[in-house]
């Protein structure tokens, strides 16, 4: 089923000028970008973006990373976007993710992995709306 969903390259991919290989992996597995910009995200945002994880000890530092540089969102579409995204994605963990996927290739660890991608249509669907509210169907 033809899908939308949200990748964002994370600060430590653009720090390390991945995005252009972040990029190429994904146009290469089928999904094409249909809006893509560089922004910094805000506490604020952060919040409401990993509010699944309230709790977790991880989200202070999770919070404190996202939001230490630029990010590249990218709203993607294709068939089955979600799990076509998440699989060249690889493991949350880069130490787990295999060679070949984004992760597994520019990871450095947790929460240092590189990229973010939406894990359901609904988890897309939220996401989206936050940070791409330009695309909403006014
Ligand atoms: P995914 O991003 O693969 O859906 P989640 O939803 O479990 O994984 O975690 C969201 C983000 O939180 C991850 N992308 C990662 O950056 C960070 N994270 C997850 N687990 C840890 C951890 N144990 N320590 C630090 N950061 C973590």
């Amino acid at each position: 089923m033809k899908e939308t969903t949200l990748g964002i390259i994370k600060p430590d991919a653009v720090e390390k000028k991945l995005i252009g290989k972040i990029v190429s992996k994904i146009e290469n597995c089928s999904l094409t970008i249909t809006d893509i910009k560089m922004v910094y995200l805000s506490t604020n945002t952060l919040d409401e973006l990993y509010k699944e994880h309230i709790g977790k000890t991880f989200l202070p530092g999770l919070i404190e990373f996202m939001s230490s540089g630029p990010v590249v969102l990218l709203l993607l579409e294709g068939e089955d976007a979600v799990k076509n995204l998440r699989s060249i994605c690889g493991d949350t963990n880069p130490e787990k993710a295999l060679p070949g996927t984004i992760r597994g290739d520019f990871g450095e660890g947790l929460p240092k992995n590189a990229i973010h991608a939406s894990d359901s249509q609904d988890s897309a669907k939220r996401e989206i709306h936050l940070l791409f509210p330009e695309h909403q169907i006014i």
